[in-house]
């Protein structure tokens, strides 16, 4: 159904993308990630092997014919804005397109880092404005998916808007950790309660909520009116999620936009895949589905390719070492300028640079770049953190409990191996 508000606008796909500005959230702290966000903000955290968590939305942005993006950072943002400018700095000013990081600044007045999502998005208000856009489309720049955003733009345009917000369906017990939204028969959000203890379900499966997925299409004059009435609210905690969206939702024309009709399907799979990689468990195992047979989020299929910037390495190599031991690595992702000698890699993705020496096993574990393994390691579902040196014979993943007293483990059994904590073992 279409709002009565705002009667259906006739724009081409063309000129709404001309005037459709992007703003990417790029700026929380990530700290269930433990030390990876220790010294880089989450959407730099690397990905796949070869990418950043942020090049995903960022190919999303590009691969719609979205050519005007700004990157609102804060947070140990020194990595995010190198890797945006080196592998995104690519448009053309003079037409104006642009990616760019817009860093906090502390303006309007304030002496306060951002308040919330909301608040970030307000304190860019002028830059927003300067670009005249017609649509805003606000996004979290740290989630793992693949969207036209067209098609939800198009969605958005033809019910007559004034927000849409992306939706997918999730168990009642993941709801939780989400906004969960409640709609009519035509989609109509009428009901938005961020991150419930108790969710409400969708009508007829009580076991299933709608949940939002933190992307949305504003039309401009809405979204800078709201962001201002919520700035002079000192009850708001300014955040889109706790406060806009659910203060919208009973005056003006708020619509859910199924993710599953924007989703970019890989071949065969009919799985709207989308995650958020905001956890350990949750990192590594977005990680590991990239190691399957035939992924869900297949990144070799190239209608919808995800770009990258990724220094210029040599190929992997997989060597024999001098007791004949073959450096073998099966139903794995190995990246560029890694070495295999004499060891067995199974289920595992090597993160560029990642060297393995001989005579270890490594199994359903992601290797970030640069991290190194002696000889004689086992290491069993494990993240190693990046540049990490691995001593000789060192053992994770084997005995729980052992692992529990020198490094961070997952409640799902993932540990996290950094130089720091490895430190903590007794020397041989
Ligand atoms: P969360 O993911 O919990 O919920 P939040 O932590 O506020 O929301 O992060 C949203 C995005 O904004 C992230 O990309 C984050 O990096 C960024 N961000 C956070 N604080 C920021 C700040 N001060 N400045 C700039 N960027 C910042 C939100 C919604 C839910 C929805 C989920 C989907 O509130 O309703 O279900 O996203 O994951
Ligand atoms: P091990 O891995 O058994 O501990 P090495 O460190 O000597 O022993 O590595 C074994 C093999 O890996 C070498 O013989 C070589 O072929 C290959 N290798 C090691 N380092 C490099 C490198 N920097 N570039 C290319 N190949 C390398």
């Amino acid at each position: 159904m279409m709002s009565q508000n705002n009667p259906p606008s006739s724009i081409s796909m063309t000129d709404a993308l001309r005037e459709t500005l992007v703003i990417i959230l790029a700026g929380g702290r990530g700290e269930r990630l433990k030390q990876l966000t220790d010294a880089i903000a989450k959407p730099a955290v690397p990905f796949g092997g070869k990418f950043r968590i942020i090049d995903f939305a960022l190919s999303n942005c590009v691969n719609s014919g979205l050519r005007r993006v700004g990157v609102l950072t804060q947070y140990n943002m020194h990595v995010l804005a190198q890797h945006v400018q080196a592998g995104w700095g690519t448009l053309r000013a003079e037409f104006g397109e642009f990616i760019q990081v817009w860093p906090a600044q502390q303006k309007k007045g304030s002496t306060d880092w951002y308040q919330g999502t909301a608040d970030a998005v307000f304190q860019n208000l002028d830059l927003i404005v300067a670009q005249k856009p017609k649509y805003v489309i606000v996004l979290g720049g740290d989630h793992i998916y693949r969207q036209d955003y067209r098609t939800m733009l198009r969605d958005h345009i033809n019910k007559g808007a004034d927000v849409s917000v992306s939706c997918i369906t999730a168990s009642k017990e993941e709801a939780k950790a989400f906004g969960v939204m409640g709609v009519d028969g035509d989609d109509r959000i009428v009901d938005f309660v961020e991150k419930p203890a108790n969710p409400p379900t969708l009508p007829g499966d009580p076991n299933s909520s709608l949940v939002s997925m933190g992307i949305y299409v504003f039309n401009t004059d809405v979204l800078v009116k709201q962001l201002t009435d919520d700035a002079e609210t000192d009850a708001s905690s300014h955040d889109f999620g706790k406060d806009l969206i659910p203060n919208m939702v009973p005056t003006l024309d708020v619509f859910a936009h199924r993710f599953s009709d924007s989703c970019v399907y890989s071949e065969g799979s009919k799985e709207a895949y989308w995650r958020d990689v905001g956890e350990l468990d949750s990192y590594w195992s977005a990680n590991m589905d990239l190691t399957a047979v035939t992924p869900t989020l297949d990144l070799y299929d190239r209608k919808w390719p995800i770009w990258t910037y990724h220094a210029q390495l040599p190929g992997a190599k997989f060597v024999f070492d001098d007791d004949e031991r073959r450096g073998m690595a099966v139903d794995s992702v190995v990246s560029s300028g890694c070495v295999v000698s004499g060891s067995t890699v199974r289920r595992s993705l090597l993160f560029s640079g990642v060297r393995i020496h001989s005579y270890c096993n490594i199994e359903d574990s992601v290797l970030l770049n640069g991290a190194a393994v002696g000889r004689r390691c086992v290491l069993k579902k494990v993240i190693v953190a990046e540049g990490c040196e691995v001593p000789p014979g060192t053992v994770v993943g084997v005995n729980p409990e052992e692992d529990a007293r020198y490094f961070h483990r997952t409640k799902g059994g993932v540990t996290l191996i950094t130089d720091e904590d490895l430190a903590k073992l007794p020397k041989p």
